[in-house]
């Protein structure tokens, strides 16, 4: 991480303070801590970007403070407020943050150290002052940074104290208001910095409204309050002004309030916690399986890791599907249906499955470019064994429903192998029955295990990706500039239009009701544009004609954006690509270390690559990366306005849209 600026690290043994002296002091008790002028100038670094995901992120860093306390059994209650002027504050009746001076710097107070100094060592020294911080683990200074208001009171000892911050400095200093007696805790108020998120960048109740009720369900000894101001709440029905969230029940609560009145395979819903805290973690999970539709749509793992959501997936979710599959064996061997099980996977068990596994570790560690990804190995270890023994019991003690499952995951491994058998001999025969479009370079494999379909703008970047291409599993299919915006065509026009039909020829599948996820001819498809408006335009324009009409394509998260370098970087013989700024950034301070001038070029399309270049950076899956295309579950509500405002008829709502976010496609620094 970026460490542009060392403050004095003795500053506070000046007067003698406690603490180790000088002479003691090695490398490993140097925390390096900085102020937090880097967060403003690159926020992405921190937090991900400056879109609505990351103005989203602010509140979950703080609220993740408050959880922290609760889950270290300090607080118990947090009220969350969002009101009519978009200030968000987050009040817990935990211990408060220490007021007192800070061990490191005695001329300041604590809470003015955590709300102004960015802890990029990952850990300060004094353990009495850790907190695990939320998603990326940055702090809660970084929301302070980035907030063009915040304002603490702390309660501690039965007095009020407050400070106010503006970009990350103090207004004035900390004030103590007095006496309070009904009060204990911690209150963060805060407002976005427009300068930082744009003008119109706003929290929206009902992603907070989800985002505040799974922390709820996730630490069942917490309540939780909620209560938004009515202005924020037009358009959202669903959205009350005030509720209150308190689950006993935990994750069991959570997945029956998922599943509704959906029918399930197994008559109770398997869950359970690991007993109190072993020093090793704790784990809480919920599963259950419905067969209703029994596509892959209905399944899902959701996975948290310190109440935080992990998208990525990652150790906790792997133990999981491990205690499963191995207790359904067993179950199998037992019962002497160990033959028939033999072939069966954890991605068979998992089937129709809705699983919810929360984690507690001390040193959570994650992976991935959104570092959503939980990487601890012991994690695995620990959800896997926490969770096999009571699964064992769980199937011992209703050999109806063990029975059931068991049958279950063995008719799903079964049609995948014979799906897969037939799906080859029909894409043999298919290939010569259906008049695919010229234009289309098909693969040469037979069947569709890891093909792929690169859908691409334009013939000369069609031209550059049909020499890149592995042959023998890339198919490419060009496109004529923009497709047509199925948001705002009629059924007929759709039906007619030539560019639509040859997607839907190459993609084997039929639209709308007759879409058959099955006669998919590719494992994947893979939207490829310029990383530019144009490029941008043009995928959302395919995404919203996915969306539409093969929505069970984007469900099996079978659609994919390509993510073609914006940038080539070269230093002596040294060549990197980056994908955005911050990678590009992230480069600078890590790769390109050395003396040397960097030489930054900037892309303006796929077409000015070669072949070659094209390949490494965006088509071959050794060295690539490619975005899967999801519908978040918790947010189909956004998903859909979204749509509709981004494609839809009514063009002024596309351009105020287009008006507000286009900085974060025009502003390049370079
Ligand atoms: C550092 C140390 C202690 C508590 C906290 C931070 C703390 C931070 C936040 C942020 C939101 N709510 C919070 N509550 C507590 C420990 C203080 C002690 O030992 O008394």
């Amino acid at each position: 991480m970026a460490s542009t600026k060392k403050k004095d690290l003795f500053e506070g043994k000046k007067g003698g303070a406690k603490g180790p002296d000088s002479a003691s002091y090695s490398a490993k008790d140097i925390e390096v801590l900085e102020g937090l002028e880097p967060v403003r100038l690159r926020p992405g670094m921190y937090i991900g970007g400056t879109d609505d995901r990351a103005l989203h992120h602010l509140f979950a860093e703080v609220i993740d403070n408050s959880m922290d306390e609760a889950v270290a059994g300090h607080a118990s209650r947090i009220e969350v407020e969002l009101d009519a002027e978009g200030f968000l504050s987050i009040m817990d009746n935990g211990r408060g943050i220490p007021i007192g001076p800070h061990p490191k710097y005695p001329k300041k107070s604590a809470l003015e150290v955590i709300m102004t100094e960015l802890h990029s060592g990952g850990k300060f020294s004094n353990k009495a002052y850790e907190t695990s911080g939320g998603l990326h683990g940055v702090g809660v200074s970084v929301v302070n940074a980035l907030s063009d208001f915040l304002e603490v009171e702390v309660a501690r000892d039965k007095e009020l104290h407050k400070m106010q911050f503006s970009q990350g400095k103090p207004v004035g200093k900390i004030k103590n208001m007095g006496a309070i007696n009904n009060r204990r805790g911690t209150k963060v108020r805060f407002h976005p910095d427009p300068e930082i998120f744009g003008p119109k960048a706003a929290f929206r109740a009902p992603k907070l409204f989800q985002m505040t009720r799974a922390k709820a369900y996730l630490q069942p000894g917490v309540e939780i309050r909620w209560k938004c101001a009515p202005e924020k709440l037009k358009n959202t029905p669903d959205i009350p002004e005030t509720a209150t969230f308190h689950f006993p029940g935990g994750l069991a609560d959570y997945l029956s309030n998922e599943m509704g009145p959906k029918a399930t395979i197994v008559s109770e819903i398997f869950a359970g916690r690991s007993k109190k805290d072993s020093g090793h973690g704790r784990v809480e999970w919920a599963v259950t399986w419905s067969p209703a539709g029994y596509g892959e749509a209905d399944s899902f793992v959701r996975s948290y890791c310190n109440t935080v959501p992990t998208p990525g997936g990652g150790t906790h979710e792997a133990g999981l599907r491990a205690a499963i599959t191995k207790g359904l064996r067993a179950y199998a061997d037992i019962t002497g249906m160990g033959k028939k099980f033999s072939h069966v996977t954890p991605d068979d068990v998992m089937f129709g499955a809705g699983a919810l596994v929360s984690v507690f570790i001390k040193s959570p560690e994650f992976q991935g470019q959104t570092k959503d990804r939980l990487s601890n190995n012991e994690a695995a270890r620990l959800v896997e064994n926490a969770v096999r023994d009571p699964f064992d019991h769980y199937l011992a003690s209703s050999p109806k429903d063990a029975q059931k499952l068991m049958e279950w995951a063995i008719e799903r491994a079964d049609e995948r192998v014979k799906r897969r058998k037939a799906r080859d001999v029909r894409r043999k025969s298919a290939t010569k029955k259906l008049r695919l479009p010229g234009k289309l370079a098909d693969c040469s494999r037979k069947n569709s295990e890891d093909t792929e379909l690169f859908i691409v703008e334009g013939d000369s970047a069609g031209g550059s990706a049909k020499q890149a291409r592995n042959r023998e599993t890339q198919a490419i299919l060009p496109l004529k500039g923009k497709i047509l915006n199925v948001e705002s065509a009629t059924m007929d026009k759709i039906q007619r239009n030539a560019e639509i039909n040859d997607l839907s020829v190459a993609l084997g599948v039929g639209l709308g009701k007759k879409f058959d996820l099955d006669d998919l001819r590719y494992e994947r498809v893979v939207i490829m544009t310029d990383a530019d408006v144009d490029g941008a335009h043009i995928a959302a324009l395919l995404i919203t004609f996915f969306y539409r009409y093969t929505p069970g394509l984007i469900e099996a998260g079978r659609l994919y954006m390509a993510m073609p370098p914006l940038y080539k970087m070269t230093q002596g013989s040294k060549i990197e690509y980056a994908i955005d700024d911050a990678h590009r950034e992230e480069l600078m301070q890590t790769v390109f270390t050395g003396k040397g001038k960097v030489e930054i070029g900037r892309f303006k399309g796929l077409g000015e690559m070669n072949p070659a270049q094209l390949k490494v950076t965006t088509m071959d899956p050794k060295t690539r990366q490619l975005a899967r295309i999801t519908i978040d579950p918790d947010d189909l509500l956004t998903t859909e306005s979204l749509v509709e405002t981004l494609m839809g008829k009514k063009s002024e709502l596309r351009y105020e849209y287009i008006q507000e976010h286009a900085q974060f496609v025009d502003d390049v620094d370079v």
